[in-house]
């Protein structure tokens, strides 16, 4: 690939499509949103007919992009599948999306702009599993476009822009929209500045470069409310995830010298807290930020008698190997199984299991 002008070679197909599909993977994040609106409102720009497809609502913590009329929901009848179990948000620009009394599920497919699509372009995916049942328009002929910053990507795309030196999808089409001479605005603005807050956990992860910096500056010129965006990215919280953050700082053991931390979350606990599977949702942060605590175990009861297991470690603790004892996997820093005991057994098991990382 190297020497080859990729962005070019996308920009050249874009130019010579008149209908264009830009889909997101699914568990929709801030990434592949950011990325997918940012190029259909670029392509709008260019008098292409473009919209972006999902199959999910549009999470809560996302509601403030300009999804506008541009978000389609893909599925075969109204109300189809299984589109539902996050917390429905919505765009707050109306426009076509207003019809589900979540007001967040994006408007169906009608047979007037069901495609067929000149050009797909899949943006964020790191391989066609995240896009549920959209995986089979990979198949229908049109053109894939495959926009990415994952290593793992294996360029199943017809065209391929894979960087994965870049922090962000939405780096990537920012560079795009440049290459397309569509005029930044502030719509477009704050599509690619949440793609890349998102991707770098606003500006603070490892993957953060001057680039990044670089990016965000120019966006920041269209003025955005980035007090209101970091609140809705990372600080926005329900009532039952709040309660859950509470029985978690209550509930945590420490072991091994204050080197392990472990919390379990019985399901009559979390009925009990009025939270929800989305609130545990990284609770395990909450014990691997504590000083000196060098894996973080959290067990929550996902059916009776049956745990998932979520471990995190900092340091080189590779928590893989537990996971994989136990028929799971995961990373040497974040990894995740699945474990049958009774509540009061769990915690005793954990710290055993974990032995190995202490000696
Ligand atoms: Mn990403």
């Amino acid at each position: 690939m190297a020497g080859r002008d990729l962005y070019g070679d996308v920009a050249e197909k874009l130019r010579a499509a008149e209908s264009i599909a830009v889909l997101v993977h699914n568990s929709i994040d801030g990434d592949t949103l950011g990325s997918a609106l940012a190029l259909v409102l670029a392509l709008a720009k260019l008098g292409k007919k473009a919209v972006v497809l999902a199959e999910e609502k549009i999470p809560e913590n996302l509601s403030m992009l300009p999804c506008g009329d541009y978000v389609r929901q893909y599925g075969e009848g109204a109300g189809d599948g299984d589109a539902g179990e996050d917390a429905g948000g919505g765009c707050d620009v109306a426009g076509g999306a207003g019809e589900s009394d979540a007001g967040g599920a994006p408007a169906e497919v009608g047979a007037a702009d069901a495609g067929p699509w000149d050009v797909l372009v899949v943006v964020d995916a790191g391989d066609p599993g995240r896009l549920g049942r959209r995986a089979r328009l990979l198949e229908s002929g049109a053109c894939v476009i495959n926009i990415d910053h994952h290593i793992t990507n294996r360029g199943y795309g017809d065209i391929n822009l894979i960087i994965s030196d870049a922090a962000a999808t939405a780096e990537l089409v920012y560079h795009l929209i440049c290459r397309l001479g569509v005029a930044m605005d502030r719509d477009i603005a704050v599509c690619i500045y949440t793609g890349i807050c998102t991707d770098t956990g606003g500006f603070s992860y490892n993957n953060t470069t001057s680039g990044c910096h670089e990016i965000a500056a120019e966006m920041l010129r269209f003025d955005l409310d980035v007090n209101k965006l970091h609140y809705l990215f990372f600080n926005a919280i329900t009532c039952g995830k709040l309660r859950c953050h509470g029985y978690v700082a209550n509930s945590l053991k420490f072991h091994y010298s204050g080197r392990l931390a472990v919390v379990v979350i019985s399901d009559s606990a979390l009925e009990a807290l009025g939270a929800t599977e989305a609130d545990c949702e990284g609770l395990v942060d909450i014990g691997r930020n504590v000083r000196g605590v060098e894996v973080s175990a959290m067990a929550r009861e996902t059916k009776p008698g049956e745990f998932r297991i979520n471990l995190r470690s900092r340091n080189d603790a590779d928590v893989s190997i537990m996971a994989k004892r136990f028929g799971g996997g995961g990373h040497v820093a974040a990894s995740g199984c699945t474990i049958c005991a009774r509540a009061e057994d769990m915690e005793g098991l954990i710290v055993e299991a974990m032995a190995y990382a202490f000696d």
